[in-house]
């Protein structure tokens, strides 16, 4: 027995009193199966999981950088039951990436070895409630949670990270993150690039100090001010946890899985040889064959928000290299206060690191005759929306150093409070507009996500996206969208599953700072 095993699983008190209290919620015609709160301490069930595994947040070292290592928080994880290849590790400090296959099920035993609290989100895919990671379940230190769900999402490239609120951005920052992607067996007839063709980056920006230690919300005043209004930005890039990422690729098509999993950086990628992007998935899966591949000069990622690219090297000279790179941009904010607002270009020179021109990884292509490919031909058809029949308003705005959403904040003392417009019908579509252009106090850009769901782009006016318009894709599945400051954004929204999800800024430090409330399915 190795010692992960041996170690002794406690079951989590606050875990069950609160799966206790949800349990009626989860009700009939629900695609989930319901839980039941014994599973909390890992005890037997009726659940029988194609795969458990077992997932530790702890802390840790990663060789990042020369010199001294940088301390981190990590998530370590090992298959306990089925297949083995469900979980690899990831190279740097981000947790394993785990890899799935659409129907299967999956029992994570998650156990928190941190020095505070904290519970795991798995971002974008549609689970119960009790498995969705809701910061009122947040588990102590020493405490375990158990995950049961089956991967009904369609195949695509997801991720999971910390959720206690105020902490989440601090968390993640520190290294807790890590890739989830869904296979399907329809998607291989596709034929599109796989196995030594297929990259996952994950991307992230981190400041550092001369110790190489990771540099959180700076304690200097005006830094601070910075840091808690446009959320942490650094000017060092990460690719899967680690720096100065050279991929090996061959000279034919290759299919990229880009993840963006900075707290607060929006990134503008392009190839530095300025060719197009070929854009085939967006969060939540391909794009159809009736809106995909799409062809455009950059993709727009913000927070949270994943791509997938497909790139022909074949036209690229052996032993050449090709950056993917974010290009330099700005963005319009609106700054002061009430009648004195007004919309101001934020960039490099006054942003505090924002809209920098960054190299993301570098493609070495190596010596291999060129196989040239032919863009894939996606399948189906854009999804028909059903006639929705309510519509609902979420005005975003920040001011004094904090989020709000309909003018309110997340309440830590009533982690479950639902005002009447935030309920949902099962199965029932409604139009949620996000209007982040009339409420008092600052306007800035707000990486906006749903759990529990994935939604599709109706329209936005585009206000202060500025120069980035291009390459703001608007199309396909997504549980994660831009909302830029003086934007009004209508999304179409069909839950599926019910119970009580959040819906929040994914720019970590706004989240942290109030930026989020909660939803009910019923
Ligand atoms: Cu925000």
């Amino acid at each position: 027995m190795n010692m992960w095993t041996r170690r002794k699983w406690m079951g989590s008190a606050m875990g069950s009193a609160v799966g206790a209290s949800l349990l009626p919620l989860i009700g009939a015609g629900c695609k989930q199966e319901p839980e039941s709160p014994e599973k909390k301490q890992g005890g037997a069930s009726g659940f029988r999981p194609d795969i458990e595994i077992k997932l530790v947040a702890e802390r840790g070292e990663a060789a990042i950088w020369n010199g001294k290592k940088t301390p981190v928080l990590q998530f370590r994880g090992e298959v306990l039951h089925g297949r083995k290849d469900a979980l690899r590790e990831s190279g740097g400090y981000l947790g394993p990436t785990l890899d799935f296959v659409r129907g299967e099920r999956v029992r994570i035993r998650f156990e928190n070895k941190l020095d505070e609290p904290t519970i795991v989100h798995w971002h974008g895919m549609i689970v119960p409630e009790a498995a969705d990671g809701h910061p009122q379940l947040a588990i102590k230190p020493g405490e375990s949670y158990t995950y049961e769900f089956k991967v009904i999402n369609r195949a695509g490239t997801y991720w999971y990270h910390p959720h206690p609120h105020g902490r989440t951005g601090f968390q993640v920052y520190h290294g807790l993150g890590g890739a989830l992607i869904v296979r399907a067996p329809a998607e291989k007839s596709i034929g599109l690039p796989a196995g030594a063709d297929e990259h996952l980056l994950v991307i992230q920006d981190r400041r550092a100090d001369d110790e190489n230690r990771f540099q959180y919300v700076a304690k200097m005043s005006n830094r601070m001010m910075m840091d808690r209004m446009m959320g942490i930005l650094g000017d060092r890039v990460l690719v899967n946890g680690q720096a100065y990422k050279t991929i090996k690729v061959a000279r034919r098509p290759n299919r990229l899985r880009l993840l963006n999993l900075s707290n607060a950086r929006l990134y503008k990628l392009a190839w530095s040889d300025g060719l197009p992007m070929h854009v085939i998935g967006t969060d939540g899966g391909l794009l159809s064959g009736e809106e995909g591949p799409r062809k455009v000069p950059f993709v727009v990622l913000g927070p949270a928000e994943r791509v997938e690219v497909w790139k022909d090297f074949s036209t690229h000279k052996a032993g050449s290299e090709v950056k993917l790179i974010s290009e330099e941009y700005s963005l319009l904010m609106g700054m002061g206060m009430g009648g004195n607002r007004r919309m101001m270009k934020m960039g490099p020179d006054n942003g505090g690191g924002l809209g920098e021109k960054l190299t993301i990884a570098k493609f070495q292509i190596n010596d291999d005759a060129a196989t040239p490919g032919e863009l894939p031909k996606l399948p189906g058809q854009k999804p028909k929306l059903a006639k929705a029949t309510r519509e609902i308003k979420t005005t975003l705005s920040f001011r004094m150093m904090r989020g709000f959403l309909n003018g309110k904040q997340w309440d830590m003392k009533d982690m479950t409070h639902v005002d009447p417009d935030e309920t949902l019908k099962l199965n029932e579509s409604v139009i949620w507009t996000f209007d982040n252009s009339s409420a008092p106090g600052m306007l800035m850009p707000h990486p906006i996500h749903l759990h529990g769901v994935q939604f599709r782009i109706l329209e936005r006016n585009g206000g202060g996206a500025d120069d980035l318009v291009k390459g703001v894709l608007d199309t396909g599945d997504n549980d994660t969208v831009m909302v830029f400051a003086g934007d009004v954004l209508k999304i179409q929204v069909t839950p599926t599953v019910p119970g009580l999800f959040v819906y929040h800024c994914h720019n970590l430090e706004h989240e942290d700072a109030g930026m989020m409330r909660n939803f009910r399915v019923t």
